[in-house]
């Protein structure tokens, strides 16, 4: 397999001499694979580059990739990938930094992992043998603590521990071969969790090996102060192209809408059944199973063409079953259970606590369960081409 490492500096002089001395003694400890490095440098005014030429000419495995003018993290790597992809013709995509915050010593852990079957290779901090520097500043831990978690979440990738590292080893074929670096939607570091949720959300068997993220000893960190609400931004930008996500949002639409039908129509029956010979008690019980048997006819509707149109149910025999189906949920999930909730809720706690567990019901059961018969049992994914 053909690893190409991909090491981008801006005024990364000294760190580039060491580096490249330290990996000449590594590289040798992998020999079943064809390892090299790619350098990509933005110019540096330091003379990053000399550097790494002058080492050219002892390391046939060691290249370069000039660039005119720095332009950020992202786009160094879009660059360094595509050559290293279509020129080099890698297997293999590691992400590595030039100032020894990645420590060179771990790499041959992580090019391990490649017969193990993996697609995706994270160093980790945030997993057990994993750290941050311990000489960091409160404020830089918790910054870099919540900024991950923040991702982690923001990207519904739970399942890996440290979303915004820059230390990984990504499979070609089948993966970085299909991305299109043209879509990328940051030019600096927060490049790092679209490659991640595109690469998890590919289907990539992902595998953390813990690391010790060090300090850095020469030279100045390039991070951008406002880093922090970049990488938010292209979160966002991520779910707002997210199928899944703007499947869910459309979800949360129908399930409001209804809800609100069944407000109204309480109001709207409670008026017209108030004529018939019964107690309040019996009218208000009719007018609302009539609104929200009604609502649950619009959330079927709506969900169908609209929220599930993908998978929509247009066989009229598929359509009565599921329907049904749907309904006697609808009617479990939707009414009985969160009935319950309020019911032993304000037993026990009192009525003051009717609207606390009227929501809790709502976003703690009623919302979840629907997602999940809704996606598993009623509206089933079809196979597509
Ligand atoms: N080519 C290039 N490399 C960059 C750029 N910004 C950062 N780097 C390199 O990316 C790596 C990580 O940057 P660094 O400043 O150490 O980030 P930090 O570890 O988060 O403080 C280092 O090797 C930098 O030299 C850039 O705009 N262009
Ligand atoms: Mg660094």
């Amino acid at each position: 397999m053909k690893i190409v490492i991909i090491i981008p500096t801006y005024n990364e002089r000294k760190n580039t001499r060491e580096m490249i001395s330290t990996l000449a003694e590594i590289i040798p400890l992998i020999p079943k694979h064809d390892v090299e490095v790619l350098y990509v440098d933005d110019s540096s005014p330091d003379g990053t580059a000399l550097e790494v030429e002058k080492a050219m000419r002892l390391y046939p495995w060691l290249h370069l990739l000039g660039g005119s003018q720095k332009q950020g993290l992202g786009v160094a790597y879009a660059r360094g990938m595509t050559y290293a992809m279509k020129k080099m013709h890698a297997d293999w995509l590691m992400e590595f930094d030039a100032d020894f915050q990645h420590p060179p010593r771990d790499i041959p852990r992580m090019i391990e992992q490649i017969d193990r079957g993996f697609d995706y290779i994270i160093a980790s901090r945030y997993i057990p043998g994993g750290s941050i520097p311990g000489a960091w500043s409160f404020d830089r831990k918790f910054l870099s603590v919540v900024g991950n978690l923040v991702g982690r979440v923001g990207l519904l990738t739970l399942g890996v521990h440290d979303v915004t590292g820059g230390f990984k080893l990504s499979r070609v074929k089948g993966f970085m071969d299909q991305f299109d670096f043209s879509a990328l939607y940051s030019k600096s570091f927060a490049y790092k969790v679209q490659l991640l949720h595109y690469m998890v959300q590919k289907g990539a068997r992902v595998k953390e090996l813990p690391f010790h993220f060090s300090p850095r000893t020469e030279g100045k960190s390039k991070i951008i102060k406002n880093e922090m609400q970049e990488t938010i931004r292209v979160i966002f930008l991520i779910q707002l192209h997210n199928p899944a996500t703007i499947k869910f949002f459309k979800f949360g639409v129908v399930g409001g809408f209804g809800f609100v039908i069944n407000y109204l129509g309480l109001i709207y029956f409670n008026k017209t059944y108030s004529g018939l010979p019964f107690p309040i008690g019996v009218i208000n019980f009719l007018a609302n199973a009539t609104a929200a048997e009604i609502s649950i006819i619009s959330n079927f509707i709506f969900n169908n063409l609209w929220t599930f149109s993908q998978d929509k149910i247009s066989r009229v025999s598929q359509l009565i079953s599921k329907f049904l189906a749907f309904n006697f949920s609808s009617v479990l999930g939707g009414i009985l259970v969160p009935s319950l909730i309020i019911g032993l809720g304000t037993q026990v706690f009192g009525d003051r606590y009717r609207t606390l567990f009227l929501v809790l019901a709502v976003f703690g059961f009623t919302v979840p369960y629907n997602w999940f018969i809704y996606n598993k049992f009623i509206w089933q994914k079809k196979p597509r081409a």
